[in-house]
């Protein structure tokens, strides 16, 4: 039975990668270093899946900044505007290039905007957005994906298997730039470039090559189903004797079952741990001579796999298929899980025997085969781990589940509706017309962050560490004032996550040292882990919140995750339903919202950026996560008085489909990401009649550009002419932390500038 892998995490075990990029990008280092870097990580990582036994090993699945960015530029869909930086870098400077869209180009009187980035269907990596224009031409462009299968073959000494992107998921993870084409028709231009390369891998050496076909298991249209029979019919025609595995996951094939296992390729792999009702039917349905790779340690988590029911899996391949036609490997690319358990050495052992990260992951592939083949030690030995965890006392609390039980629609509801709070807001407050605030962070410098690091250390006092945070606070709160914000935020700089911090606060939450995932680029990660029950033991932000409110007069607002984003940010438990864990958080949070309503604060964030990402792939899955999602955001939130004003926050909001059930959240005021999609996301709020009150960000954070005072005011005009002027707020469109402090002032001081002049605007046509 062969044992393969779909990809490696590529950051590093320490975030090497990491660290390589982002001194490249400051010119600290060179190119040499920089690609010295790249070829010592993919050694490792290379070493490490055939010390693991893998037979075939991924290459190509290393990438700078993003593998679907990578697959633009083997495609050669460089998009237009990027012509210049064509010529401004010198000739054989194409990661100048590739670098230069994924983060945008501001050099030698150049500015470039960056390709736009999305989530990766429902993880918390995002991609760069494919761009595509009807007059679109493919060629190829990049040779990395050749380069890294000489050198993996060279290192390895075997026939690595490269790993690219299927045309058709390619095609349906890009965008269309004009109007009047579905990307989809590009499949006939595209198509011959993929032959190229595949050919070109082939006469290279090339034996297996995967092919990611992550959207066979989502809903398809009959364009998009035709489009798959196209694509690998013609791929098989010019390909032959090239063994290509197609790889689907994240969800089962359902209706595309036939279509899936029909394609004329050597190898299917589906992922048993997000679906394993799937199997039955894929094996009626595949044809006699494809292989199946069957996907069975979980990839998107961090818990030991069930040998058991992993076994069960392959046993029943095995006997419908031969072994000859059984895979295994992991459910989907590592790339979603830490690198590596054995650094954690500071992890409770207990805890640490129930969990496998990426290294681990492939060792229990290993483990699987060799069960197979009759080591029944293994077997006992994972079954005692499995049984361990299932029973131990640290996970189980009758307190809170029969709390959690006990929610009803009371719980879910605030005193009065939102008119009548408006009402007596309104008069609590006293806010001008457009009044501006901030998502909640500022920029996480490096003194902070080695504030934290020295903390953690020993090397400074806890009561030295709380003044340097009190002193970055004081003067965060003092330059709003000065620039005339009227809510003010205390910064966040205790906080090193917004979704780890809190779950340090909170019983039942586990935290890795290095438990890095990749979240964009060079950006990480380090999701917290839920493995019991969840409760409370004491406050989590008051203090600070409190300190904060007392150092002015102006309003302060107080900053919390929302339960679905801490459920959708950690790592979670497979024991029970999602809805469970998150009402059990919301619970949690909803205490601390109380807590701070009687601290004196009065108006309370609580972000739930997340909730759209958590959106299952399956349409007809929708409706039931919407309806528990929006449930416990309203647990969180209902415990106040009509007179606290309930702030929830959003970003990369494509919400025309879920608006209702924005709107059923019932926040007082609602902050979006709207800056990049100029508004339009403001027809959305607009044609449903949003009721409450809402602040589209005028203020695109996700670079270092400044928007002057006038392009902020032209939004802020879209915006009246769109809904109801006393219902607006001035925000930027997401937290700070990223940003750094000039441009951050710069930015906000020309917002509140821009709504000054919007409120003179208003008093002259009333
Ligand atoms: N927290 C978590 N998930 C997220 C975000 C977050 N997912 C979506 C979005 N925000 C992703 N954005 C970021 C932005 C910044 C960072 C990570 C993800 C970041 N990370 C630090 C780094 O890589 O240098 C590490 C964090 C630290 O030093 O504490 O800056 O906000 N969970
Ligand atoms: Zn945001």
């Amino acid at each position: 039975m062969l044992k393969h892998n779909l990809g490696y995490p590529r950051m590093g075990s320490r975030r090497q990668l990491k660290t390589a990029c982002e001194q490249y990008w400051q010119g600290q280092i060179g190119r040499s270093e920089l690609f010295l870097a790249a070829k010592r990580l993919q050694e490792e990582h290379w070493k490490i899946q055939q010390d693991a036994g893998m037979d075939l090993i991924p290459c190509n699945d290393f990438s700078f900044y993003d593998q679907v960015l990578d697959m633009s530029l083997l495609l050669g869909a460089v998009p237009e505007r990027y012509a210049p930086v064509v010529t401004d870098v010198d000739s054989n400077a194409e990661i100048d290039l590739y670098f230069a869209m994924a983060r945008g180009y501001q050099q030698h009187g150049l500015d470039i905007t960056a390709m736009e980035m999305t989530k990766w269907f429902d993880t918390n990596y995002h991609y760069i957005v494919p761009e595509f224009t009807a007059q679109q031409q493919f060629r190829l462009f990049s040779n990395k994906v050749f380069n890294a299968f000489d050198a993996a073959r060279h290192f390895t000494g075997t026939v690595p298997k490269p790993v690219l992107i299927g045309p058709v998921s390619y095609l349906l993870l890009g965008k269309e730039k004009g109007s009047g084409f579905h990307r989809i028709a590009l499949l006939n231009r595209l198509l011959p470039v993929y032959i190229e390369v595949l050919q070109k891998l082939q006469a290279q050496g090339a034996v297996w090559v995967q092919l990611d076909e992550p959207f066979l298991a989502t809903d398809l249209t009959e364009e998009e189903a035709a489009a798959y029979r196209t694509a690998y019919e013609e791929i098989a025609r010019k390909c032959k004797g090239l063994k290509l595995i197609v790889a689907t996951y994240f969800e089962g094939l359902k209706e595309n079952t036939a279509l899936a296992a029909g394609l004329p390729v050597c190898c299917l792999h589906i992922d048993l741990t997000r679906a394993p009702q799937q199997l039955e039917k894929v094996l009626q349905a595949l044809p006699p001579k494809t292989s199946l790779s069957l996907g069975v340690v979980d990839g998107r988590n961090i818990w030991k796999n069930d040998y058991e029911t992993s076994l069960a899996f392959l046993r029943k391949a095995v006997a419908a298929l031969g072994e000859a036609r059984v895979m295994i490997a992991p459910g989907c690319s590592l790339l979603h899980t830490p690198a590596d358990l054995e650094l954690e050495t500071e992890l409770d052992p207990e805890m640490r025997s129930w969990m496998a990260f990426a290294r681990q992951k492939l060792q229990e592939v290993q483990e699987l085969d060799a069960i197979l083949q009759g080591n029944t030690a293994l077997l006992e030995a994972n079954r005692s781990a499995i049984l361990s965890r299932r029973t131990s006392p640290r996970i189980h609390k009758q307190e809170v589940k029969q709390r959690t039980a006990a929610i009803t629609d009371a719980d879910a509801t605030r005193q009065s509706p939102f008119p009548q709070r408006q009402a007596v807001q309104t008069a609590r407050f006293r806010l001008p017309l457009f009044p501006t605030t901030t998502i909640g962070s500022f920029p996480q410098t490096d003194d902070i962050r080695q504030l934290r690091a020295q903390l953690r250390k020993g090397s400074i006092t806890p009561e030295a560490y709380d003044e340097k945070i009190a002193e970055a606070t004081v003067s965060a709160i003092r330059w709003q004032e000065e620039i005339g914000l009227d809510v003010l935020v205390h910064g966040e700089f205790e906080r090193n996550d917004m979704v780890e911090y809190f779950g340090e606060r909170l019983d039942g939450f586990a935290f890795t040292r290095n438990g890095w995932v990749q979240s964009y680029g060079s950006r990480c990660v380090k999701p917290p882990v839920i493995y019991g029950d969840v409760s409370r033991p004491a406050d989590m932000t008051v203090k600070w919140t409190k300190y904060a409110q007392s150092q002015t007069q102006l309003p302060m607002k107080a900053m919390l995750t929302g339960p679905v984003t801490i459920l959708q940010w950690s790592f979670v438990r497979d024991d029970q339903p999602r809805s469970v864990t998150t009402y059990q958080i919301a619970l949690a949070i909803r205490d601390e919202v109380v807590a701070l309503e009687k601290a004196g604060i009065g108006i309370i964030q609580i972000d739930e950026p997340a909730i759209r990402e958590g959106l299952p792939l399956r349409k007809a899955d929708r409706e039931q996560y919407l309806q528990w999602a929006v449930r416990a955001f309203r647990v969180a939130a209902s415990g106040v008085k009509d007179a606290t004003q309930v702030h929830t926050h959003m970003c990369y909001s494509e919400f025309n489909d879920i608006i209702r059930h924005i709107a059923a959240m019932d926040a007082d005021v609602i902050t979006i990401e709207t800056s990049r999609s100029q508004m339009e996301l403001l027809e959305a709020f607009a044609d449903f009649r949003y009721p409450n009150e809402i602040g589209p960000g005028v203020y695109d954070i996700h670079s270092p550009r400044v928007p002057t005072q006038a392009e902020m005011l032209a939004l802020l005009q879209k915006a009246a002419e769109r809904l109801p002027v006393r219902n607006l707020w001035v925000n930027p469109d997401c937290g700070l932390k990223t940003r750094k402090w000039p441009e951050t002032k710069a930015a906000l001081a020309n917002m509140v500038d821009a709504a000054r002049e919007a409120r003179m605007a208003i008093k002259d046509t009333v």
